[in-house]
């Protein structure tokens, strides 16, 4: 029998959508089903299974994911072995990709990319003509929720929102368990239950821990300059960073917001889309890089986070950076 497996990006809801969309369409096992963002344990984890698993004649899908510059040599290596041992590879998604990884689109059977007004699950079901009322208005929620598109519904904000607090607590473990809690969330979705998230307890228990500990850490918030407003969190304490970034935006237009996790290092970066500012510079000051108006990054120097000398020692390293690249 033919197998179709699905590869697909780990951290949102076009990801969970998009594969949902391959198994409605296929009917393909959740099992089959793997997640991985773009570290490279992660990536080598998925990929890994799959091009063990994938036999002659079976179909893999990978969607809402970048063939990026990094991992460019090895997805060479592993599409080629799947492609010659006679398995179909279809790469459905919708970010840039570098130049030099674009050969690795030809190696597949169909690859799209670089639609910047589409999102991967408007691209898998446009390509596999799904467009029955129910999957129509699943498409036209990711569609908004992937490009931060605020609904006029309150309740599909609402939605949304649930959805990536869930997809923040299964990404929190290893690979493996992370599968299975993802893979949950796809069958779910599957069944015509998007809109049915507000029954799920678990997300009822999330979402008011993760708010909690969001209301902490807006209190605490610091000022890096007038514009730059910095939240240090501890990663013991579960929230939602994208809604966190978001709230710190509403609140007072600051015009920068940065969470900077004291435990690993580990940050984010978000500005207002209409700035012009380029905050991906400010990443890569402080070891990491990403787009214009969203950027991560893991300290490069030990700054000793848990103290107050430490914390103070990195906000005036991010004001010094700010400056001498005019963001503020
Ligand atoms: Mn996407």
């Amino acid at each position: 029998m033919q197998n179709i497996f699905v590869i697909t990006h780990a951290n949102d809801l076009d990801g969970i959508c998009s594969a949902a969309l391959v198994r409605m369409k296929y009917g393909t096992s959740t099992d089959n089903i793997f997640f991985t963002d773009y570290s490279d344990a992660r990536v080598r984890y998925a990929f890994g299974r799959v091009s063990k698993l994938a036999k002659s004649m079976d179909s893999v899908f990978i969607t809402d994911f970048a063939a990026e510059k990094y991992h460019e040599r090895y997805f060479m290596k592993v599409i080629g072995t799947l492609r010659r041992r006679g398995v179909n590879v279809i790469w459905l998604d919708h970010h840039p990709w570098p130049k030099s990884t674009e050969r690795i689109a030809k190696l597949c059977n169909l690859a799209v990319f670089g639609e910047s007004s589409m999102c991967a699950t408007d691209i898998a079901a446009k390509i596999m003509d799904l467009n029955e009322p129910g999957v129509s208005q699943m498409v036209a929620i990711v569609h908004r929720a992937d490009f931060a598109i605020y609904a006029r519904d309150k309740a599909e904000n609402m939605l949304t929102e649930k959805y990536g607090t869930l997809i923040v607590y299964y990404d929190m473990f290893g690979a493996a368990k992370m599968n299975m809690g993802l893979r949950r969330l796809v069958a779910f979705v599957c069944k015509d239950k998007l809109v049915h998230v507000f029954d799920n307890k678990l997300a009822d228990r999330l979402e008011l821990e993760s708010d909690r500990n969001i209301a902490a850490c807006l209190k605490q918030v610091k000022y890096a300059d007038k514009g730059i407003a910095v939240a240090f969190i501890s990663g013991k304490h579960f929230l939602n960073k994208q809604n966190a970034l978001m709230r710190m935006k509403n609140k007072r237009k600051n015009s920068i917001v940065m969470l900077v996790d004291t435990d690993t290092g580990k940050g984010s970066i978000r500005n207002r889309k209409n700035s012009g500012k380029d905050i991906s510079k400010l990443a890569a000051v402080l070891g990491g890089g990403g787009h214009p108006h969203a950027a991560g990054f893991t300290l490069k120097k030990d700054y000793r986070l848990k103290t107050e000398h430490g914390r103070k020692s990195l906000l005036k390293e991010i004001e010094d950076a700010a400056k001498s690249l005019c963001l503020c």
